[in-house]
C-alpha cells in the first residue's frame, strides 16, 4: 500500500485543528495506518530536519516542533495511487508559507506564518520511507 508521513505540528494540536486536518485527509480517500500524539525530542527533530541544518531558521524550527505534542501519522492510499501519494497530501496542505498558500488548503485556510505552518508532509516517496523509519522504526 503506498504511504506517506504527515505531522500535525504543535501549533495544530494547540489550536485544536487535528480533527479538521485528519478529516480532510480522510475525505480525500486516504486512511491512517498509524497515529500517535508525541512530543518530538530534539535529536529526532534534528534528524528529521537535517536538510535545514545550518539555515538561519533551523534553531527556531527545532524549538517549535518540539515545544508540545505533535500528531504523527502514517497515511495510506489505494494501490492505484502509486508512489505519488505524498503529492496528494502536499496538495491538501498547500504552499509552505501559509500567507500565500491557496484558500481551500490546510495552510491557506488556517495559517498565517511560515514559522507556524500546521502540517508536515513528506516531499517524495523516498522521504516518506526515511521519515516513517525515523518516527516509527520497523513498520
Ligand atoms: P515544507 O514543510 O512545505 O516541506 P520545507 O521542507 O521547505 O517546507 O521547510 C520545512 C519547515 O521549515 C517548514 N514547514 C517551516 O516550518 C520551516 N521553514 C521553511 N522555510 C522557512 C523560513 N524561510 N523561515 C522560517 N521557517 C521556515
Amino acid at each position: 500500500m503506498p504511504r506517506t508521513f504527515v505531522i500535525c505540528k504543535p501549533d495544530a494540536v494547540e489550536r485544536g485543528l487535528v480533527g479538521e486536518i485528519i478529516a480532510r485527509i480522510e475525505r480525500k480517500g486516504l486512511t491512517l495506518s498509524r497515529a500517535e500524539l508525541r512530543t518530538i525530542d530534539r535529536d529526532t527533530a534534528g534528524i528529521h530536519y537535517q536538510e535545514h541544518d545550518g539555515k538561519p531558521f533551523f534553531e527556531d524550527l527545532i524549538k517549535f516542533v518540539t515545544r508540545s505534542p505533535a500528531m504523527l501519522m502514517v497515511v495510506e492510499g489505494p494501490d492505484d495511487a502509486g508512489d505519488e501519494i505524498y503529492a496528494v497530501v502536499r496538495n491538501l496542505m498547500g504552499a509552505t508559507n501559509p500567507a500565500t498558500a491557496a484558500p481551500g488548503t490546510i495552510r491557506g485556510d488556517f495559517g498565517l506564518m511560515v514559522t507556524e505552518n500546521l502540517v508536515h508532509g513528506s516531499d517524495s516517496h523516498e522521504s516518506a520511507e526515511r521519515e516513517i523509519n525515523i518516527f516509527f522504526p520497523g513498520i
